[in-house]
């Protein structure tokens, strides 16, 4: 065998699938062998009584998303980027926004101006389609998907982003006609804005009110609507960021009934309660999100969600807004709870909050952490096999967990631009030390050891997810499956 660049030794390797002890051998970024006793590589990783899983797959970010009410994301594509790698992530996908009468070929280039110099990691996009306009969808959407955008996202709230039924059905089926896989923000949109008037009037507009302005009921309500609206057009679709056991309820009874539909949910619904807004002033801003954290009993729906094998995904939503005048402070230095930013970080902790809880909890074992956070984002998304596992033929995304390492969340720690985090006091055990990208050391010994701009763009194939997921098991294939670049 030739020389190996890397050699991973001595480690517990898990996969979606799988949990044994051999060496990970790598060479020109691939994983090229997995056995027992591998010869000496010219670089070694001794991992000794640590796990060795795949790079995480953070499907589910923004990143230094233009926002037409002028507020500005803390992080760039530098700055999340390592954020994120520092917590175990090796490929983000965040979104390419269009805002109204844009078009989606220059939104696209827009991004990529952002990411391409700066990103250290890899990284696709998902489109966000707020204006699907006859230019949109009958010839923009369908290139664009050919070329590896071939997921996007639609809001049902929102003033400035929200489509109605019949455009989402539109929507839905340029995805089903050109093989795309759709992700809906699902809330009422009515019932948010009849409560928000009602609030307002009655003089309640502290942060915590946010929360109250969100029910439950409607994201149940439009988690049903969209899951109707997908039935329909016999697309499959993924609900994203659910908080609450109506919507999860929901999305299971689809599934049972054999839709496939997908659901994603996020640190914020495991680990912030509606009462973590109720902060003084306007600190309460920080934790601001849609839809908002809730309660305990929601808290337990979602973990059961994730052990039962409801959710697919386990994403940050990492909304990065600083507590100032750019972010969350940007109409005023006491804004009523309709006029603060959505969104709370999460990029960097999402795996190490997810490990802990979970896997050190109990809750969930090291195969479903590795396929929420890895493997399912890459099925679903056109990136299985080459990213979202550890198998021959693979990308070298990598990362080296210390399942013991203990320490207490403080924003210091934490390598965003946010200036806050969510998670402050949350007692973490195990953390990803070593975090290789295509056999690129990314982190090691607490630093960043790679040049910005480092990261590559990874095109989609079109999504598996036409198939029930079950039926996504590894076909190695790679030159099949691969997509554009081989
Ligand atoms: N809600 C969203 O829909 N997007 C960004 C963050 C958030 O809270
Ligand atoms: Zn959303
Ligand atoms: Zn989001």
């Amino acid at each position: 065998m030739a020389d190996l660049d890397i050699v991973i030794r001595n480690g517990t390797v898990a996969t979606a699938a799988d949990v044994m002890r051999c060496d990970v051998g790598i060479r020109d970024g691939r994983i090229v062998t997995l056995a027992d006793k591998l010869p000496a590589g010219d670089r070694e990783f001794d991992a000794g009584g640590k796990f060795v899983l795949p790079g995480g797959i953070d499907s589910h970010c923004h990143i230094e998303q233009l926002s037409s009410s002028g507020v500005v994301c803390a992080d760039d594509f530098y700055s999340g980027s390592v954020s994120a790698a520092f917590g175990g992530t090796t490929t983000i996908i965040p979104f390419a926004a269009q805002h109204h009468g844009q078009s989606l070929r220059e939104v696209v280039k827009n991004y990529h101006a952002c990411a391409d110099p700066k990103a250290v990691i890899d990284y696709a996009f998902h489109l966000i389609i707020s204006d699907p306009d006859e230019q949109v969808m009958g010839q923009e959407l369908p290139a664009l998907i050919e070329d590896g955008y071939s997921s996007f996202k639609v809001y049902m709230t929102y003033d400035a982003l929200r489509l109605d039924d019949h455009q989402m059905l539109q929507v839905f089926e340029v995805a089903r006609r050109h093989g795309a896989m759709v992700m809906v923000h699902a809330e009422n949109h009515d019932m948010i804005r009849w409560l928000t008037d009602r609030l307002l009037g009655g003089g309640y507009r502290q942060p915590k009110y946010h929360a109250v302005s969100h029910p439950r009921v409607g994201e149940g309500e439009a988690t049903h609507r969209a899951i109707c609206l997908a039935e329909l057009v016999d697309v499959p679709m993924l609900i994203v960021h659910v908080s609450t056991g109506e919507a999860i309820d929901e999305i299971r009874r689809a599934q049972n009934r054999g839709l496939k539909i997908y659901g994603e949910t996020c640190p914020q619904y495991l680990f912030l309660t509606a009462a973590d807004l109720d902060l003084p002033g306007a600190e309460g801003a920080m934790m601001c999100c849609s839809p908002p954290p809730r309660d305990e009993a929601a808290h337990a729906a979602v973990w059961q969600g994730l052990a039962n094998g409801t959710f697919q995904v386990f994403s940050s939503d990492h909304a990065p807004y600083r507590h100032d005048e750019t972010g969350k402070l940007a109409s005023g230095p006491d804004p009523s709870f309709h006029q603060i930013a959505n969104g709370v970080p999460g990029i960097e902790l999402r795996l190490p909050l997810l490990f802990s809880a979970g896997v050190q909890g109990g809750r969930i074992d090291l195969n479903q952490f590795v396929a929420l956070t890895a493997t399912n984002a890459a099925k679903l998304y056109g990136l299985y096999p080459r990213k979202g596992t550890i198998a021959v033929g693979s990308d070298a995304d990598i990362a080296i967990w210390d399942p013991e390492k203990k320490f207490t969340v403080e924003y210091e720690l934490l390598h965003d631009h946010v200036g806050y985090t969510p998670y402050t006091g949350q007692e973490i055990r195990g953390w990803p030390e070593t975090v290789l990208s295509r056999g690129r050391v990314v982190i090691h010994d607490g630093t960043l050891q790679v040049e910005r701009g480092s990261g590559a763009f990874l095109p989609c194939a079109k999504p598996e997810a036409a198939q029930p997921l079950g039926k996504l098991v590894p076909e190695m294939h790679p030159e099949k499956n691969f997509g554009a670049e081989l």
